[in-house]
């Protein structure tokens, strides 16, 4: 029998998931998941982000997940829902681009951590930015500009690193903290990604970024899995001398620290490379082949999918990243996710209940209303100005229309945006905090057109780095299992699957141009859809 376990440090929460992997059983063993907001009131973050006044900008505390990683260990090593002795590799998954700065201190406090102290207390004075930039971040447009001429335009950026330069992701980050705070970047020793940070907190040593999450750094050359020389120099100066080095997500770090092994009673386990949390949900989906795709339901929605070959998107919205099983994986991520969807559920004085009866009880296709609900400044498309935008006579009063606005749009943007994948969607499988609202996955499947398949755990992306440890402990002990053995018995989607209802593909087909259209007006870069609106009442106004 053996034990393993997987973080996810999220934007809103640590979750932990151990799984138990026995001759004759396969069982999750312990699931449990701390609330920033609520469980460590102490740093005043708003669904994990920390207070503040300018505009476009989401920071975190690094402090904070370190204390939130301590008490979870903390209850795993006071409850003993599994034999301890027993844990054989721990791996975690963290949110995607955001950056801890540490100065030349760190090493040495984190290699002599002490068991008679809190985590935290010792990590004080080891940072030189108390607060870590995250991915909500839309701060560096002007840094993004300056990367991209410098590497000789957005589509010499995108080749290279698998990504437009983007305001969320790390090195436009890293430019940015140069430029205003240069005295601050030169004390920095290391610039780690939550992912690595995590991983450095358990093996009490600098660990490596894996090639999923380094992607998404604009940093990385993608097709070596290195780090890319002209984009270094382009973002800030010395940039090489403090990075971590890129290794493979089945790299073992080392033990866990014997300050874990003192504190907290737990065995020498092998501390697995940490990946980024869409990288780790690939794994914890099982989608190991291309020709499937997967749609996180979180506080933002992303839609992946695994690929052999690193293509790029033509429209360079979309990133793609190495896969922490090897190949790679095409993400788009749009902001306005979650938190759209209870903005829209809060205004319309709705519970989850109210808001799945809205679904039911509104007619699809919504009558030719359409919302673009760009609450928060936008990922996909790129939008700073956020704004929601309605058409089609959609009144902001009418809660139910606006509960099914907000969904359509968001399904229709999935779709529209990932049609250069080239993808005949076989079948979704659905994750994500929402994917447990069946209204909300019916009208996923309708506007795809395909079948949609929950997974039995909800957090693939902490499921996924549990896979992730098991598979690197096999690997070290020399023992290559295919991802299918891996994920068997773990990844098991429910049934039965929600399928299309009948009628609803032209409908929905005719709605994706609509769609799109009140994108580009909205965008300025397209007429005023009046006429397809009016063309697509026409058609399709009263169906349901
Ligand atoms: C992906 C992205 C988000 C974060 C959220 O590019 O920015 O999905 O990873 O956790």
């Amino acid at each position: 029998m053996a034990i393993y376990l997987g973080f996810d440090l999220s934007t809103q929460s640590l979750t932990a998931i151990a799984i138990e992997v026995a001759a004759r059983r396969r069982a999750v063993v312990f699931e449990r998941s701390l609330n920033y907001d609520a469980d460590f009131p102490a740093y005043g973050t708003t669904h994990g982000v920390l207070p503040g006044d300018v505009p476009l900008v989401a920071e975190s505390s690094p402090l904070m997940w370190a204390e939130a990683l301590e008490r979870m260990l903390g209850i795993i090593a006071a409850e003993r829902p599994f034999d301890l002795s027993e844990l054989r590799a721990v791996s975690g998954s963290g949110q995607q681009h955001g950056s801890v700065y540490l100065n030349g201190r760190a090493a040495g406090v984190l290699a002599g951590l002490d068991p008679a102290k809190p985590l935290v207390e010792q990590l004080h004075g080891t940072f030189t930015r108390k607060a870590s930039p995250i991915w909500m971040d839309s701060s560096t447009a002007h840094q993004c500009r300056e990367i991209t001429k410098a590497l000789g335009g957005a589509e010499a950026v995108s080749r290279l690193t698998g990504s437009v330069a983007t305001e969320r992701f790390t090195g436009p980050q890293i430019r940015k903290f140069w430029e205003y705070d240069p005295a601050g970047y030169k004390r920095t020793a290391t610039i780690h990604l939550v992912s690595s940070y995590g991983a450095s907190l358990l093996a009490g040593r600098s660990a490596p970024i894996d090639p999923g999450d380094g992607a998404g750094m604009n940093l990385m050359d993608l097709a070596h899995r290195s780090w890319a020389p002209a984009a270094l120099r382009a973002t800030a100066p010395d940039l090489a001398d403090r990075l971590p080095p890129l290794a493979d997500a089945w790299t073992v770090v080392g033990p866990l620290h014997r300050y874990w092994q003192v504190r907290h009673g737990l065995p020498a386990a092998r501390v697995v490379a940490w990946s980024g949390d869409n990288p780790c949900s690939l794994v914890g989906v099982g989608l190991a082949t291309e020709g499937e795709v997967a749609i996180s339901l979180g506080t933002s929605d992303t839609l992946f999918g695994a690929m052999a070959a690193p293509r790029t998107d033509p429209s360079l919205m979309a990133s793609v990243f190495g896969s922490p099983a090897g190949g790679y994986m095409a993400l788009l991520c749009f902001k306005n996710g979650s938190l759209a969807r209870e903005r829209v559920r809060d205004a319309a004085q709705l519970d989850w209940a109210g808001f799945s009866r809205a679904l039911r009880e509104t007619p699809a296709g919504n009558g030719g209303r359409l919302m673009l609900p760009w609450f928060e400044a936008e990922i996909t498309p790129n939008v700073l100005r956020p704004r929601a935008h309605r058409y089609g006579g959609l009144a902001e009063g009418d809660g139910p229309a606006n509960v099914r606005a907000v969904v359509e749009a968001q399904m229709l943007s999935l779709a529209v945006h990932s049609r250069w994948m080239g993808v005949a969607v076989r079948e979704i499988r659905a994750t994500g905090g929402a994917a447990a609202n069946p209204e909300i996955l019916q009208v996923m499947a309708d506007v795809h057109g395909a079948p949609v398949r929950r997974l039995k755990v909800g957090n693939s992306a902490c499921l996924g780095a549990a896979l992730r440890a098991y598979h690197a402990d096999e690997l070290a002990e020399g023992r290559k299992l295919p991802w299918s053995e891996i994920t068997a018995g773990f990844v098991e989607p429910e049934e039965p699957a929600i399928r299309p209802a009948p009628g609803r593909a032209a409908l929905y087909d005719a709605m994706k141009q609509v769609y799109a259209a009140c994108e580009s007006h909205a965008l300025g870069t397209g007429p005023d859809p009046a006429a397809a609106l009016a063309a697509f009442r026409k058609g399709f106004g009263t169906a349901g």
